[in-house]
């Protein structure tokens, strides 16, 4: 009988051979020192599946091994380059090789998906073996990324640790959190302890949808923030497995909960943290003192996230207070600007140079182009693809998640039964038959792509699962695979098996029937 093998993302090259691989005959995990701390992390996921005990030993251990190792010349990091790797299973054991640790971690998923799907779970429930293949792979777009919206409802800790192992599994190398929005501020900042104390709390919740004016005001308090430690924690995890935190402050709009905190960098309106969602007309003034804030928010939150990337939001920035405003009609006059859009354009070009000051890149949402954005800030791009061109043909890099195809807070089918959603509808289909980069658009302006799994709907971890799973799934194939791989070889079709994955892993999804009843 022909064997199936069905990976998500589906690998440029694998080739199947007959007969399987018993891990349990092999005598350790061989590895590079660098390599140590994933073969490690390698070790124990298989002795909680499985109930395999391998120690990690030292690179020259001959015998039959599960080797783990670098070759060949370093690639700088976030290039494709970085995450290939090559993973033999032959008979004599295994054999994972990569020029960069992060591909290390990338075949590390492929092993894991290529033993039985009840590996996947937390205590030993089936038998490490694995099919013999060569595989030799590498992803197509830098950038393949989830958000996760931990300020609309707050989603604990461990929900980001669990989103990051998911996004690993799906080798999958950025977890962008969107931390602050007119509805709470979820990272502390000891400096400012009012965030901590008024921005991280909102007294009451809308009920059911914006529209429904009548359904009123859940009247429990809800909030959460994030200590700096767990900021560290949830850091070290994600560097552990090679994925990127990118940390989003969203400034000077949606501004709402900041505002409530420190009314005196705003207009003056005193208004609570908003119990509402939508967009809303309260943005930062152009103050020095607004400015200094934002900044030193960006410092704090840039220190913790060792990573290259810090997200200043940008996205749905209400001009209205700005055109009345006597601060803003000054800086406009002494800048030279014609257009209001010039005092976003001031914020986001302070944001870029004091980030630039520490090391870092800037993404921001498109509507930092409207103003005008310095060169090296990539546009991440969501209202829709023509804004992935007019990013690209202003000298940007782009990350696409454009609303139709990457916004899993949107309805998953027509059915009455699907559970409340923002609007929309995103099919599986529709995400499978994506391709992010568009006709006439250079590739290599493209980092790549990302999902948004926005929470005003989503008020659990359980419902931001169920929305979240498969079309994450499908989505890392989107980021992973081209058009001619997922036209010979559609991911719909490998699709059932995965879902024994995530099953086994706790996920609980949205079956590809329909909602349940
Ligand atoms: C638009 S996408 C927003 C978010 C909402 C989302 C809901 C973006 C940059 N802004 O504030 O949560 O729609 O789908």
């Amino acid at each position: 009988m022909q064997r199936r093998i069905s990976l998500i993302p589906q690998p440029q090259h694998l080739v199947l051979a007959d007969g399987d691989l018993d891990l349990s005959t092999l005598d350790a995990i061989a590895a590079d020192p660098e390599l140590h701390p994933l073969a490690w992390l390698l070790s124990d996921l298989l002795n909680r599946g499985t109930g395999l005990r391998l120690a990690v030993a030292d690179p020259a251990s001959e015998g039959r091994v599960l080797r783990l190792r670098l070759d060949g010349e370093r690639p700088d990091d976030l290039t494709t380059a970085a995450e290939a790797y090559r993973l033999d299973v032959t008979p004599a054991g295994v054999d994972l090789a990569a020029a960069h640790p992060a591909g290390i971690a990338r075949g590390i998923a492929t092993l894991r998906q290529l033993l039985p799907p009840d590996a996947l779970r937390e205590a030993p429930a089936a038998d490490p073996v694995v099919p013999l293949v060569a595989i030799d792979d590498e992803p197509r777009l830098r950038w393949r990324g989830v958000m996760i919206d931990v300020v609309r409802h707050f989603q604990p800790k461990d929900f980001v640790l669990k989103m990051i192992d998911r996004a690993w599994l799906h080798r999958m190398n950025v977890v962008h959190l969107h931390l602050t929005d007119d509805q709470g501020w979820r990272f502390d900042v000891p400096s400012r302890p009012k965030l901590a104390e008024i921005a991280s709390w909102r007294a009451e919740t809308k009920i059911g949808h914006a529209r429904d004016e009548a359904a009123g005001y859940e009247p429990t308090p809800h909030g959460g923030i994030f200590s700096v430690p767990d900021l560290r924690e949830i850091a070290s995890y994600a560097r552990e497995r090679h994925i990127m935190i990118v940390p989003e402050v969203n400034l000077p709009g949606h501004a709402r909960a900041v505002l409530a905190a420190y009314p005196e960098l705003g207009a003056g309106q005193d208004k609570p943290v908003s119990p509402t969602f939508g967009v809303f007309e309260e943005v930062l003034e152009p103050t020095q003192a607004a400015l200094d804030f934002a900044l030193e928010a960006y410092t704090a939150i840039g220190e913790v996230f060792e990573g290259p990337f810090v997200h200043i939001g940008g996205d749905e920035v209400p001009m209205t207070q700005w055109e009345s405003s006597p601060i803003a009609r000054e800086l406009m006059e002494r800048e030279g600007m014609e257009d209001v859009r010039g005092v976003q354009a001031w914020f986001t070009k302070a944001f870029c140079d004091h980030l630039a000051g520490m090391g870092k890149r800037v993404i921001g949402w498109d509507e930092i182009l409207d103003g005008g954005a310095p060169a090296e800030a990539v546009v991440h791009v969501w209202r829709n693809e023509a804004y992935v061109k007019k990013a690209i043909a202003a000298g940007h890099l782009v990350v696409a998640s454009p609303e139709p195809y990457a916004y899993y807070d949107h309805y998953e089918s027509d059915d009455p039964a699907e559970p409340l959603r923002i609007h929309g509808l995103t099919t599986v289909d529709k995400v499978a038959g994506w391709d992010p980069v568009p006709a006439g658009v250079d590739g290599e302006r493209v980092l790549g792509i990302q999902c948004q799994l926005w929470s005003e709907y989503l008020p659990t971890p359980r419902d931001v699962e169920y929305s979240a799973f498969p079309r994450l799934s499908v989505l890392a194939e989107v980021g992973w695979t081209g058009m001619a791989v997922r036209e010979a070889n559609p991911v719909q079709d490998r699709l059932a098996d995965h879902l024994e994955r995530l099953h086994a892993m706790g996920i609980d999804y949205r079956p590809p029937t329909g909602p349940e009843r």
